[in-house]
């Protein structure tokens, strides 16, 4: 049962994702953040609803679409900022950018921009758990592009052998940069895929911030009961173009009509107007809630553009 306190948190997570991207979007033609930024409005529900069943000593991988998988698991947000500033005190040192999030005491040991490249690193984290005799878990995130990679399969095979405690989740956004994915996939059974490993499957509306909860929980309370790997295929929509703060339909891969059936199926807005009518949240505490994570963000961006660069004598550091 969700109680008030977790649907509230959920909210705000899902929120303040929002709120961070939109401030991104904002600032981004100011040239003052160099990183690339592949945005994740419009797909929070999955994040927010995955982590909600997550403890600290969890670990996440992410992707090159990392600003949710990262906030969402605790991940801290003014270092984050910083590191999109490519700033000293960013949190991988600046020289990551948005798509190398990272932050060890979160548990998100790491993000990759390699389609596909988190998957076998999670497994192996997932083997290291098992072996360390925790019953603690580990959530691989990546796209419906990601999908088509070898590794997912040798992954799940690997993971379905040992039993490991590992959620794979996949964000079908339905596009891999511009490719559609029934241009690519033979069937539409994403989440049929891992079947013949023993990495048993569902399908979950990305949108519904708690439907991806209960379905992230059970395949979570699997995991740490010790019954081994599950698959999640959330299917959602990205609003911006696959990277940067402009929207793409201009280009011709996809239409302004599907991306605005899409918008009507905000996954804030939809449970913004659930927890309204369960009387979880009022205009008055909506409203505070937003001012606070409004602030927040702010802050966060202040903070990042008041920290110091990358001092010279560093920049040669931690290259091999
Ligand atoms: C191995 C590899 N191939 C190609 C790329 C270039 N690339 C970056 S993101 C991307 C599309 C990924 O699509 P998907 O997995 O669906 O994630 P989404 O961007 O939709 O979140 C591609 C092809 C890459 N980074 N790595
Ligand atoms: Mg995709």
């Amino acid at each position: 049962m969700l109680t008030k306190e977790n649907k509230l948190n959920m909210f705000s997570t899902a929120y303040r994702i929002r709120r961070l991207e939109e401030k991104i979007c904002e600032v981004y033609g100011k040239q003052e953040i160099k990183t690339p930024v592949h945005l994740y409005i419009g797909e929070e529900a999955i994040a927010t609803g995955v982590s909600q069943n997550l403890v600290k000593e969890d670990l996440i991988f992410s992707t090159h679409r990392s600003h949710g998988h990262y906030l969402a698991k605790g991940g801290n947000l003014k270092n984050m900022v910083a590191e999109f500033y490519g700033k000293e005190n960013g949190c991988a040192g600046g020289k990551g950018g948005s798509m190398h999030l990272i932050d060890v005491e979160a548990g998100i040991p790491g993000s990759t921009a390699i389609v596909g490249g988190g998957i076998p690193i999670a497994t192996g984290a997932a083997l290291a758990l098992q072996l360390k005799g925790t019953d603690k878990v580990a959530v691989a995130y990546f796209g419906d592009g990601a999908a088509d990679e070898g590794v997912l399969q040798e992954s799940m095979n690997f993971a379905g052998l040992k039993n490991l405690p590992i959620i794979f989740v996949c964000e079908n956004n339905f596009y891999a940069t511009n490719s559609f994915q029934m241009k690519r996939h033979a069937d539409d059974n994403i989440y049929k895929r891992g079947e013949c490993y023993k990495v048993p499957g569902e399908l979950v509306d990305g949108n519904d911030v708690e439907a991806v909860y209960h379905t992230a929980k059970k395949a979570i309370e699997r995991a740490r009961r010790g019954e081994g790997p599950s698959l999640i295929e959330a299917k959602t929509y990205r609003w911006k173009g696959h990277v940067g703060p402009d929207e793409d339909t201009n280009l011709g891969h996809r239409t302004n009509e599907e991306l605005e059936g899409w918008k009507q199926r905000c996954p804030i807005k939809l449970y913004r107007e659930k927890l309204f009518k369960e009387g979880v949240l009022d205009e008055g505490s909506y409203q505070n809630l937003k001012r606070e994570i409004d602030n927040e963000v702010e802050e966060a961006f202040e903070f990042a553009y008041k920290s110091n660069d990358v001092p010279m004598e560093n920049m040669y550091k931690h290259l091999f």
